[in-house]
């Protein structure tokens, strides 16, 4: 088998990806190229390991992955929370895989200890925390499972030693409207998911405070534990603000733990025009962000961040000698895996340092501002424009759900049965934008408000999107929506 070095070999990969559009795609290019996953694997005729290949035909494979792969940075991708990957952490990304390190020790990762901490700090000022502390976990739902071993170690330390077996039932709050993260971290974690409550939102998918504290009285009552309150900033699927103020005022009045999913919406706070939209984060006592999200940070970058900086490494602490030597050459603090519940751990932090290092706060706050320009011109866009019909009669976020009615089902009584033929328009225009490669949006239903299928068009600060491309989005429905 012929052998490149390693530089030319990267050459070669960069130039594979170049040419094929992948690292910034034009409007005129297809979003995506959709097979079945069967006819896929004809197309990838040997992708198979049984057999190796030279590395001019994995060249081939690469670049065949590259042109069927999802172009998450072009224009008309608006399928996720997240979009196409800023340039500078991508540079950061490429390094850090590079180097190849895991996020443990200073001793291995010199650097990489320093773009952690820095860039915990950076965040930490964001919350403002005074003396926080934080640790990047490999993804949002990880980010709020440590919200919850961290609460439930700070009201029952011992629980490191004995476990659950001791306590009473213990119960988590969060909204209809939250991730379903909390309900994966109570299973995990023992909490058991008949311990989470599910606080009634108002319509638009806000978490009531009036219900919240009727529901902690209720769980109290039954002898339960009330530990922690999950407040969302920025839902899933509305985009929907928990009124951190409100909530922060009950939950430090009965001394529970507050955290604040923030990882589609903690973004907001780079921005000085709609920071507001998080007032009263300060007041909780741990916040998830994903900078992966609205931001455009290589997948994946997740942190934890939390108020009271000694708790996290009391928490996860297991001290293994062979890593975390009491009698190291160098401050023993920079070493952040004991922090953390992983071991080995991918270097999250140089990404987001990179990233922020050449924007700063100012540039970083200018891409929001005007990612949630464009998402409200769409919104404003639609309003009132034949066949749109929007879940959310305000503006949440930069996620934008709507309906979309075909012009045969308009002006029509809204009945059960009108509805049900709207529950599958999502699923049959979805099916025609793919297929054409012309757009990728997202649609689901929203059942605890038994809302039928709608779309959800989600705008990030990558690519930063223009009027016309929202216009182009206003006329692909209407063209593939008008039969
Ligand atoms: N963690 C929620 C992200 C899923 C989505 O992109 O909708």
């Amino acid at each position: 088998m012929e052998q490149t070095d390693v530089q030319g070999l990267l050459l070669r990969v960069l130039e594979v990806l170049h040419k094929s559009g992948a690292l910034s795609p034009v409007e005129d290019s297809k979003v995506i190229e959709f097979h079945q996953p069967q006819d896929l694997e004809e197309i990838l005729s040997d992708f198979s390991l049984n057999e190796s290949c030279s590395e001019s035909r994995l060249l081939e494979l690469v670049e065949q992955t590259a042109k069927l792969s999802v172009r998450t940075g072009h224009p008309m991708f608006f399928n996720q929370l997240y979009g196409g990957v800023d340039k500078y952490g991508l540079v950061g990304a490429l390094v850090s895989e590079a180097l190849n390190t895991s996020a443990y020790t200073h001793e291995v990762a010199p650097v990489f200890s320093l773009s952690e901490r820095e860039v915990i700090k950076a965040s930490l000022k964001l919350v403002n925390f005074k003396d926080g502390d934080g640790i990047f976990s490999p993804g949002g739902s990880i980010s709020n499972m440590y919200g919850i071993v961290v609460s439930r170690y700070k009201k029952f330390p011992n629980v490191k030693q004995t476990g659950l077996f001791s306590l009473p039932p213990l119960v988590l709050f969060t909204s209809q409207e939250s991730h379903y993260s909390i309900t994966k971290g109570a299973h995990w974690l023992g909490l058991g998911t008949d311990n989470v409550v599910k606080v009634k939102c108002d319509d638009r998918g806000r978490m009531i405070p009036s219900e919240l504290e009727s529901a902690i009285a209720r769980a109290s009552s039954e002898g339960k534990v009330p530990l922690m309150v999950n407040c969302t900033a920025g839902s899933t699927v509305l985009g929907a603000f928990d009124p951190l103020e409100e909530v922060a005022e009950i939950c430090q009045r009965l001394g529970i733990w507050m955290h604040v999913d923030a990882c589609w919406g903690g973004t907001l706070l780079l921005s000085a025009k709609h920071r507001n939209r998080l007032a009263g984060i300060e007041k909780a006592d741990s916040v998830s962000w994903n900078p992966h999200k609205m931001l455009g940070a290589p997948l994946q970058c997740s942190l934890f961040l939390l108020k009271h900086g000694e708790l996290l490494k009391l928490c996860n602490m297991a001290g293994a000698t062979y890593l975390f030597q009491k009698d190291k050459m160098y401050d023993p603090s920079y070493d952040s895996g004991d922090k953390s519940v992983q071991c080995g751990r991918k270097v999250d932090s140089f990404k987001l340092w990179t990233l922020w290092k050449a924007r700063g706060n100012l540039g970083l706050g200018a891409l929001v501002d005007h990612a949630i320009d464009m998402s409200i011109y769409f919104l404003e866009k639609i309003k009132g424009r034949p066949g749109f019909k929007p879940v959310l009669a305000e503006y949440e976020t930069t996620n934008i759900c709507f309906w979309y009615v075909p012009p045969r089902l308009r002006d029509q009584p809204e009945t059960e049965e009108w509805w049900e033929q709207i529950h599958k328009v999502g699923p049959t225009m979805k099916k025609k934008f793919t297929e054409e490669g012309v757009l990728l949006l997202g649609y689901q239903p929203l059942e605890y408000r038994e809302l039928k299928n709608f779309f959800r068009m989600v705008v990030t600060c990558h690519p930063p999107r223009s009027k016309e491309q929202m216009d182009r989005v206003v006329e692909l429905f209407e063209k593939y929506g008008s039969e």
